[in-house]
Protein backbone atom coordinates (compact mmCIF):
# COMPACT_ATOMS: atom_id res chain seq x y z
CA UNK A 1 0.00 0.00 0.00
CA UNK A 2 3.08 2.44 0.44
CA UNK A 3 4.40 1.63 -3.29
CA UNK A 4 1.22 2.49 -4.16
CA UNK A 5 0.43 5.75 -2.38
CA UNK A 6 3.71 7.54 -1.85
CA UNK A 7 3.74 8.79 -5.55
CA UNK A 8 6.98 11.03 -6.69
CA UNK A 9 4.16 13.84 -6.08
CA UNK A 10 3.32 13.07 -2.34
CA UNK A 11 7.22 12.22 -2.32
CA UNK A 12 8.13 15.50 -2.95
CA UNK A 13 5.58 17.07 -0.80
CA UNK A 14 6.59 15.36 2.46
CA UNK A 15 10.16 14.45 1.95
CA UNK A 16 11.50 16.62 4.30
CA UNK A 17 8.87 16.86 6.81
CA UNK A 18 8.78 15.97 10.71
CA UNK A 19 6.74 16.11 13.50
CA UNK A 20 7.43 17.69 16.76
CA UNK A 21 8.54 14.31 18.24
CA UNK A 22 10.99 13.82 15.55
CA UNK A 23 9.09 11.65 13.12
CA UNK A 24 10.86 11.72 9.51
CA UNK A 25 9.13 9.87 6.28
CA UNK A 26 12.22 7.53 6.57
CA UNK A 27 10.73 6.08 10.07
CA UNK A 28 7.37 5.60 8.71
CA UNK A 29 8.07 3.89 5.72
CA UNK A 30 11.31 1.76 7.38
CA UNK A 31 9.74 -1.62 7.95
CA UNK A 32 8.24 -1.81 4.72
CA UNK A 33 11.41 -0.61 2.65
CA UNK A 34 13.69 -3.42 5.01
CA UNK A 35 10.46 -6.16 4.53
CA UNK A 36 9.23 -5.81 1.28
CA UNK A 37 6.42 -8.54 1.20
CA UNK A 38 4.63 -5.96 3.35
CA UNK A 39 1.13 -5.99 2.81
CA UNK A 40 1.08 -2.44 3.80
CA UNK A 41 4.54 -1.33 4.94
CA UNK A 42 4.21 2.45 6.99
CA UNK A 43 4.04 2.94 10.87
CA UNK A 44 2.73 6.25 12.50
CA UNK A 45 5.51 7.04 15.66
CA UNK A 46 3.05 9.52 16.82
CA UNK A 47 -0.99 11.50 16.74
CA UNK A 48 0.45 14.16 15.00
CA UNK A 49 2.10 11.41 12.09
CA UNK A 50 -1.39 11.24 10.76
CA UNK A 51 -1.96 14.55 10.19
CA UNK A 52 2.17 16.12 8.95
CA UNK A 53 2.50 13.02 6.88
CA UNK A 54 -1.71 12.99 5.53
CA UNK A 55 -0.56 13.63 2.00
CA UNK A 56 0.52 9.73 2.24
CA UNK A 57 -1.65 8.59 5.10
CA UNK A 58 -5.10 9.79 3.83
CA UNK A 59 -5.21 7.92 0.70
CA UNK A 60 -3.63 4.97 2.51
CA UNK A 61 -6.09 4.95 5.09
CA UNK A 62 -8.92 5.44 2.85
CA UNK A 63 -7.77 2.54 0.32
CA UNK A 64 -7.48 -0.01 3.45
CA UNK A 65 -10.52 0.72 4.94
CA UNK A 66 -12.91 0.95 2.07
CA UNK A 67 -15.58 3.37 2.19
CA UNK A 68 -13.97 5.38 4.64
CA UNK A 69 -13.48 9.22 3.22
CA UNK A 70 -10.28 10.98 5.82
CA UNK A 71 -12.56 13.87 5.76
CA UNK A 72 -15.45 11.41 7.65
CA UNK A 73 -16.76 11.10 10.98
CA UNK A 74 -15.97 7.59 13.02
CA UNK A 75 -18.70 5.72 14.72
CA UNK A 76 -19.06 3.66 17.82
CA UNK A 77 -21.44 0.98 18.78
CA UNK A 78 -19.91 -1.20 21.61
CA UNK A 79 -23.78 -2.64 22.69
CA UNK A 80 -23.89 -6.00 22.70
CA UNK A 81 -27.42 -6.50 21.61
CA UNK A 82 -27.18 -4.27 18.44
CA UNK A 83 -25.00 -7.66 17.14
CA UNK A 84 -26.84 -10.01 15.30
CA UNK A 85 -24.68 -13.17 15.13
CA UNK A 86 -26.36 -16.42 15.96
CA UNK A 87 -23.36 -19.35 16.65
CA UNK A 88 -22.85 -20.26 12.94
CA UNK A 89 -22.06 -23.79 14.25
CA UNK A 90 -23.60 -24.89 17.13
CA UNK A 91 -22.02 -28.84 16.36
CA UNK A 92 -18.49 -27.78 16.25
CA UNK A 93 -17.86 -29.07 12.95
CA UNK A 94 -16.12 -26.15 11.38
CA UNK A 95 -15.48 -23.19 13.80
CA UNK A 96 -12.41 -24.22 16.27
CA UNK A 97 -12.79 -20.69 18.09
CA UNK A 98 -13.47 -17.21 17.88
CA UNK A 99 -11.18 -14.27 19.26
CA UNK A 100 -12.43 -10.18 18.72
CA UNK A 101 -9.87 -7.94 19.75
CA UNK A 102 -9.20 -4.01 19.68
CA UNK A 103 -6.13 -1.94 19.96
CA UNK A 104 -5.73 0.78 22.18
CA UNK A 105 -2.86 3.40 23.42
CA UNK A 106 -2.85 6.01 26.10
CA UNK A 107 -3.16 9.95 25.83
CA UNK A 108 0.08 11.13 27.04
CA UNK A 109 2.09 8.66 25.68
CA UNK A 110 3.66 8.41 22.05
CA UNK A 111 2.76 5.26 19.95
CA UNK A 112 5.41 2.50 20.09
CA UNK A 113 7.54 3.29 17.11
CA UNK A 114 8.91 6.38 19.09
CA UNK A 115 8.27 5.11 22.71
CA UNK A 116 10.95 5.52 25.72
CA UNK A 117 11.73 2.27 27.64
CA UNK A 118 10.56 5.02 30.65
CA UNK A 119 7.38 4.87 28.73
CA UNK A 120 7.13 1.35 28.21
CA UNK A 121 7.63 0.91 32.12
CA UNK A 122 5.11 3.63 32.77
CA UNK A 123 2.61 1.90 30.70
CA UNK A 124 3.45 -1.02 32.18
CA UNK A 125 3.07 -0.07 35.68
CA UNK A 126 0.10 2.24 35.24
CA UNK A 127 -2.19 -0.53 33.31
CA UNK A 128 -1.40 -3.85 35.68
CA UNK A 129 -2.01 -1.39 38.90
CA UNK A 130 -5.32 -0.69 37.36
CA UNK A 131 -6.01 -4.72 36.24
CA UNK A 132 -5.32 -5.91 39.19
CA UNK A 133 -8.03 -4.81 40.81
CA UNK A 134 -10.40 -6.26 37.92
CA UNK A 135 -13.57 -8.42 39.47
CA UNK A 136 -14.99 -11.39 38.48
CA UNK A 137 -15.25 -12.88 34.80
CA UNK A 138 -12.14 -10.15 34.65
CA UNK A 139 -10.20 -10.71 37.04
CA UNK A 140 -6.80 -12.18 36.44
CA UNK A 141 -3.01 -12.12 36.65
CA UNK A 142 -0.10 -10.45 34.98
CA UNK A 143 2.83 -12.01 33.54
CA UNK A 144 5.40 -10.14 32.49
CA UNK A 145 7.42 -11.19 29.79
CA UNK A 146 11.03 -10.74 31.41
CA UNK A 147 11.69 -13.50 33.31
CA UNK A 148 9.25 -16.02 31.57
CA UNK A 149 10.80 -19.30 31.25
CA UNK A 150 11.15 -19.91 27.28
CA UNK A 151 9.15 -23.20 27.45
CA UNK A 152 6.13 -21.15 28.97
CA UNK A 153 6.47 -17.43 26.91
CA UNK A 154 6.49 -20.78 23.84
CA UNK A 155 3.18 -22.56 25.25
CA UNK A 156 1.30 -19.29 25.25
CA UNK A 157 2.13 -18.42 21.93
CA UNK A 158 1.81 -22.07 20.42
CA UNK A 159 -1.51 -21.58 22.34
CA UNK A 160 -2.55 -18.73 20.27
CA UNK A 161 -2.43 -16.20 23.67
CA UNK A 162 0.69 -14.50 23.30
CA UNK A 163 2.20 -12.43 20.23
CA UNK A 164 5.28 -13.62 19.04
CA UNK A 165 8.78 -12.81 19.89
CA UNK A 166 10.98 -10.76 17.36
CA UNK A 167 8.74 -9.84 14.66
CA UNK A 168 10.72 -8.41 11.54
CA UNK A 169 8.17 -6.02 10.64
CA UNK A 170 7.71 -4.46 14.40
CA UNK A 171 11.66 -4.58 14.57
CA UNK A 172 12.22 -2.75 11.55
CA UNK A 173 9.89 -0.01 12.99
CA UNK A 174 11.93 -0.10 15.83
CA UNK A 175 8.81 -1.10 17.95
CA UNK A 176 11.12 -4.21 19.35
CA UNK A 177 13.79 -1.89 21.13
CA UNK A 178 14.42 -2.96 24.73
CA UNK A 179 12.83 -6.30 24.07
CA UNK A 180 11.33 -8.08 26.59
CA UNK A 181 11.51 -5.28 29.38
CA UNK A 182 7.92 -3.77 29.57
CA UNK A 183 6.31 -6.32 27.81
CA UNK A 184 3.52 -8.89 29.61
CA UNK A 185 0.00 -10.68 29.52
CA UNK A 186 -2.68 -10.26 31.55
CA UNK A 187 -5.02 -13.33 31.63
CA UNK A 188 -7.90 -14.74 33.73
CA UNK A 189 -7.74 -18.75 34.00
CA UNK A 190 -9.32 -19.74 31.46
CA UNK A 191 -7.49 -17.42 29.23
CA UNK A 192 -10.67 -16.21 28.03
CA UNK A 193 -10.24 -12.53 28.53
CA UNK A 194 -6.60 -11.36 28.09
CA UNK A 195 -4.64 -7.80 27.43
CA UNK A 196 -1.43 -7.81 25.97
CA UNK A 197 0.86 -4.82 26.98
CA UNK A 198 3.44 -3.05 25.15
CA UNK A 199 3.56 -4.84 21.40
CA UNK A 200 2.63 -3.06 18.28
CA UNK A 201 0.33 -0.54 20.44
CA UNK A 202 0.36 -0.01 24.12
CA UNK A 203 -2.33 -2.57 25.32
CA UNK A 204 -4.50 -5.67 23.00
CA UNK A 205 -7.39 -6.26 24.78
CA UNK A 206 -8.59 -9.35 23.60
CA UNK A 207 -11.73 -11.76 24.46
CA UNK A 208 -11.68 -15.40 22.91
CA UNK A 209 -12.75 -19.01 23.94
CA UNK A 210 -13.21 -22.41 21.76
CA UNK A 211 -16.35 -22.78 19.47
CA UNK A 212 -18.37 -20.28 17.03
CA UNK A 213 -20.44 -18.39 19.89
CA UNK A 214 -19.87 -14.88 18.53
CA UNK A 215 -22.23 -13.16 20.55
CA UNK A 216 -20.75 -14.45 24.07
CA UNK A 217 -17.64 -13.31 22.67
CA UNK A 218 -18.14 -9.93 22.14
CA UNK A 219 -20.64 -9.25 25.02
CA UNK A 220 -17.29 -10.36 27.15
CA UNK A 221 -15.10 -8.13 24.87
CA UNK A 222 -17.75 -5.39 25.87
CA UNK A 223 -17.66 -5.42 29.58
CA UNK A 224 -13.58 -5.02 29.26
CA UNK A 225 -13.53 -2.05 27.25
CA UNK A 226 -16.13 -0.60 29.19
CA UNK A 227 -14.34 -1.32 32.20
CA UNK A 228 -11.08 -0.01 30.89
CA UNK A 229 -12.35 3.16 29.58
CA UNK A 230 -13.24 4.01 33.50
CA UNK A 231 -9.71 3.25 34.26
CA UNK A 232 -7.55 4.95 30.86
CA UNK A 233 -7.95 8.03 28.89
CA UNK A 234 -7.06 6.81 25.59
CA UNK A 235 -5.83 8.31 22.19
CA UNK A 236 -8.94 9.23 19.79
CA UNK A 237 -9.95 11.55 17.70
CA UNK A 238 -13.08 12.21 16.11
CA UNK A 239 -12.29 11.28 12.20
CA UNK A 240 -9.67 8.59 12.78
CA UNK A 241 -11.08 7.13 16.01
CA UNK A 242 -8.61 5.09 18.61
CA UNK A 243 -5.22 5.41 17.19
CA UNK A 244 -2.55 2.94 16.91
CA UNK A 245 0.68 2.39 15.27
CA UNK A 246 -0.50 0.85 12.24
CA UNK A 247 -3.16 2.73 10.00
CA UNK A 248 -4.89 -0.70 9.38
CA UNK A 249 -6.07 -0.95 13.27
CA UNK A 250 -7.38 2.94 13.23
CA UNK A 251 -10.70 3.46 14.57
CA UNK A 252 -12.56 0.43 16.34
CA UNK A 253 -8.68 -1.06 16.45
CA UNK A 254 -11.12 -4.40 16.18
CA UNK A 255 -10.32 -7.37 14.44
CA UNK A 256 -12.99 -10.23 15.26
CA UNK A 257 -11.95 -13.91 13.73
CA UNK A 258 -12.92 -16.97 13.85
CA UNK A 259 -10.12 -20.13 13.29
CA UNK A 260 -12.64 -22.20 10.87
CA UNK A 261 -11.44 -25.16 8.82
CA UNK A 262 -12.43 -24.65 4.85
CA UNK A 263 -10.13 -26.46 2.88
CA UNK A 264 -12.05 -26.65 -0.01
CA UNK A 265 -13.49 -22.44 -0.10
CA UNK A 266 -9.65 -21.93 0.67
CA UNK A 267 -8.42 -24.01 -2.67
CA UNK A 268 -11.34 -22.34 -4.93
CA UNK A 269 -9.86 -20.15 -7.57
CA UNK A 270 -11.92 -17.47 -6.56
CA UNK A 271 -10.71 -17.41 -2.91
CA UNK A 272 -9.42 -13.90 -2.23
CA UNK A 273 -12.07 -12.72 -4.54
CA UNK A 274 -14.74 -13.77 -2.62
CA UNK A 275 -13.00 -12.70 0.55
CA UNK A 276 -12.64 -8.95 -0.88
CA UNK A 277 -16.36 -8.62 -1.48
CA UNK A 278 -16.97 -9.76 1.81
CA UNK A 279 -14.55 -7.34 3.42
CA UNK A 280 -12.93 -10.29 5.35
CA UNK A 281 -8.61 -10.95 5.42
CA UNK A 282 -8.15 -14.89 5.62
CA UNK A 283 -4.29 -15.47 8.03
CA UNK A 284 -2.56 -18.46 8.45
CA UNK A 285 -3.15 -20.13 11.84
CA UNK A 286 -0.46 -18.51 13.87
CA UNK A 287 -2.05 -15.09 13.06
CA UNK A 288 -0.41 -12.50 10.45
CA UNK A 289 2.25 -13.40 8.03
CA UNK A 290 1.92 -17.05 9.38
CA UNK A 291 1.35 -20.31 6.94
CA UNK A 292 -1.99 -21.98 7.87
CA UNK A 293 -2.43 -25.92 8.18
CA UNK A 294 -5.01 -28.32 7.13
CA UNK A 295 -7.27 -26.19 5.39
CA UNK A 296 -7.44 -24.38 8.76
CA UNK A 297 -7.65 -20.20 8.33
CA UNK A 298 -8.16 -17.01 10.96
CA UNK A 299 -10.99 -15.17 8.46
CA UNK A 300 -11.48 -11.23 10.26
CA UNK A 301 -13.11 -8.88 8.87
CA UNK A 302 -10.61 -6.58 6.78
CA UNK A 303 -12.08 -2.73 7.75
CA UNK A 304 -11.90 -1.38 11.39
CA UNK A 305 -12.10 2.55 10.60
CA UNK A 306 -15.29 4.16 9.20
CA UNK A 307 -17.75 1.45 10.82
CA UNK A 308 -18.90 0.78 14.02
CA UNK A 309 -17.59 -1.95 16.64
CA UNK A 310 -20.82 -4.11 15.58
CA UNK A 311 -20.56 -3.54 12.16
CA UNK A 312 -17.08 -5.35 12.33
CA UNK A 313 -18.12 -7.70 13.71
CA UNK A 314 -21.17 -8.59 11.28
CA UNK A 315 -18.57 -7.83 8.49
CA UNK A 316 -16.60 -11.00 9.84
CA UNK A 317 -20.14 -12.83 10.61
CA UNK A 318 -21.29 -12.24 6.92
CA UNK A 319 -18.19 -12.97 5.28
CA UNK A 320 -17.27 -16.21 7.20
P1 LIG B 1 -3.64 -9.60 16.04
O1 LIG B 1 -4.89 -10.32 15.78
O2 LIG B 1 -3.53 -9.24 17.47
O3 LIG B 1 -3.48 -8.47 15.10
P2 LIG B 1 -2.12 -11.90 14.98
O4 LIG B 1 -2.75 -11.97 13.64
O5 LIG B 1 -0.63 -12.09 15.05
O6 LIG B 1 -2.36 -10.51 15.71
O7 LIG B 1 -2.82 -12.97 15.92
C1 LIG B 1 -2.42 -13.07 17.27
C2 LIG B 1 -2.67 -14.46 17.80
O8 LIG B 1 -4.07 -14.66 17.95
C3 LIG B 1 -2.15 -15.57 16.90
O9 LIG B 1 -1.58 -16.60 17.69
C4 LIG B 1 -3.42 -16.09 16.27
O10 LIG B 1 -3.34 -17.44 15.86
C5 LIG B 1 -4.40 -15.92 17.39
N1 LIG B 1 -5.79 -15.90 16.92
C6 LIG B 1 -6.35 -15.05 16.05
N2 LIG B 1 -7.64 -15.35 15.83
C7 LIG B 1 -7.90 -16.43 16.59
C8 LIG B 1 -9.05 -17.24 16.81
N3 LIG B 1 -10.22 -16.98 16.21
N4 LIG B 1 -8.94 -18.29 17.66
C9 LIG B 1 -7.78 -18.57 18.29
N5 LIG B 1 -6.66 -17.85 18.13
C10 LIG B 1 -6.72 -16.79 17.29
C1 LIG C 1 2.69 -5.24 6.89
O1 LIG C 1 2.79 -4.17 6.30
O2 LIG C 1 2.53 -6.32 6.31
C2 LIG C 1 2.78 -5.24 8.40
N1 LIG C 1 3.30 -4.00 8.86
C3 LIG C 1 1.40 -5.49 9.01
C4 LIG C 1 0.30 -4.67 8.44
C5 LIG C 1 -1.06 -4.88 9.10
N2 LIG C 1 -1.72 -5.95 8.50
C6 LIG C 1 -2.93 -6.00 7.92
O3 LIG C 1 -3.07 -6.37 6.77
N3 LIG C 1 -3.97 -5.73 8.66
Amino acid sequence: LRKKNLTPAVFEQVKDRKTSSGVTLKACINSGLVNTDSGVGVYAGDEETYKVFEPLFGPLIEDYHKGFKITDKHPSDMDESHLTAPNPDPEGKYILSTRIRVARNLRGYPLQPTNTLDGLKAIEKKVTESLATFEGELKGTYYPLQGMDEATAQKLIDDHFLFKKGDRFLEAAGINQAWPEGRGIFHDDAKTFLVWVNEEDQLRIISMQNGGDIGAVFARLCKAVNTMNKHFEFQHTENLGYLSSCPTNLGTGMRASVHIKIPNASAHADFKKICDEYHIQPRGIHGEHSETAGGVYDISNKRRLGLSEVQCVQDMFNGG
